[in-house]
């Protein structure tokens, strides 16, 4: 009798709800958040969460330019913010309302702020390295000890993708991050859109797509956990999940990450809320939760990206905070450069380039 009563109580109070469910919609990078964020943020703030992913900024930007995304809380990587603040994508930030805001690393904030004039409408997430993931014993196997797992040979020198591509390479679906370190390792200017330069970098990658086995942005980490891919152009921290993966799972394979001597990119994931957002209000909660020191840090733990805040750091595991593959020491850093910012005018070339790359046509 009682148990009747409760579950028609129970069935009640489902179907008429005293009050709209308060909700917040953030779209994010795939493998980018702890794995209780989402849930502590709805237990403390009663804000439900929809969740979505994507691993490329050209999705994410095409869906914000569409306009009406539905979307509160994106997060653009600095390059693509730069370009999409002066074509209205995105409110300014209401300070007052993400206190946590105040503990971000000034040093970072001013970095960032050439992409954002004044941090008006961002604030750091995570930032990174694009770099090379490995399994070294199979590379062993098939370059010896002195395969070139220092530098960008491993991907762009036709000699060496040929005795790599039965282990299976991938690369990164980013034009706007493949072609820069393709210049890079040409010993070109990483930003130039010169016709000269770019012809050079189509001549490089005909010559190594043969080799290629796929071009996706996230599929390479359970790949490379797994053995079934042996090189990626990747991000350090996925890079990073993928040997954290490999580790639980007892495969045996052994995963290295490297930045490549000839320089890569440094860059910086911001979360910033679209001009249309349907929420904004919980959008600016969702942001102030995010940047509390002991929330992101758990992020910091379980992706292996550094955030900006350094109050966070006590809470970082310390094994994390002395990696070089994800801290990068002074030597590193110095040959980092920040990821470039194309306009609109750029694109056609970059996407042909690209498309012939991952087509043949
Ligand atoms: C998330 C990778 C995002 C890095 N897994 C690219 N900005």
């Amino acid at each position: 009798m009682t148990r009747l009563f409760t579950g028609t109580a129970l069935a009640l109070s489902l179907g008429a709800p005293a009050f709209a469910q308060e909700v917040v919609h953030v779209y994010n990078w795939s493998d980018y958040i702890a794995e209780d964020t989402i849930r502590r943020f709805t237990e403390e703030t009663g804000i439900q969460v929809v969740y979505d992913v994507y691993d490329s900024n050209d999705v994410l930007e095409a869906r914000l330019l569409a306009g009406s995304s539905g979307y509160d809380v994106v997060v653009p990587t600095s390059s693509y913010l730069a370009r999409q603040v002066p074509a209205g994508v995105y409110m300014p930030l209401d300070r007052s309302k993400i206190p946590n805001a105040e503990g971000l690393d000034p040093d970072l904030m001013e970095a960032v702020s050439a992409h954002d004039p004044g941090n008006e409408h961002s604030v750091i997430y995570m930032w990174g390295t694009n770099g090379i993931g490995y399994n070294v014993e199979m590379v062993r196997e098939r370059l010896g000890d002195d395969a070139p797992t220092d530098s960008w040979a491993l991907l762009f020198d036709p000699e060496v993708t040929a005795k790599l591509a039965d282990c299976g390479i991938s690369y990164l679906d980013s034009a706007t991050e493949m072609i820069p370190v393709a210049l890079q390792y040409l010993g070109l200017d990483p930003t130039s859109t010169a016709e000269e330069d770019l012809a050079q970098v189509s001549e490089l990658f005909e010559a190594v797509r043969p080799h290629i086995r796929y071009f996706h942005s996230s599929q390479y980490i359970s790949d490379l956990a797994n053995g079934e891919i042996c090189v990626a152009a990747g991000w350090s921290g996925d890079v990073l999940i993928a040997m954290d993966r490999a580790e639980q799972a007892g495969t045996g394979a052994e995963i290295a990450y490297t930045v490549p001597k000839e320089g890569s990119i440094e860059w910086f994931d911001l979360m910033a809320i679209p001009a249309d957002a349907p929420n904004p209000d919980n959008a600016h909660a969702f942001i102030n939760f995010i940047l509390r020191p002991d929330v992101i840090a758990d992020v910091t733990n379980y992706v292996f990206y550094p955030n900006a805040v350094p109050a966070s750091l006590e809470h970082v595991d310390a094994e994390i905070k002395e990696d070089p593959s994800i801290y990068p020491p002074a030597e590193v850093m110095e040959n980092l450069f920040p990821s470039p910012v194309y306009a609109a005018r750029d694109d056609r070339v970059l996407t042909r380039i690209w498309t012939r790359m991952r087509t043949g046509r």
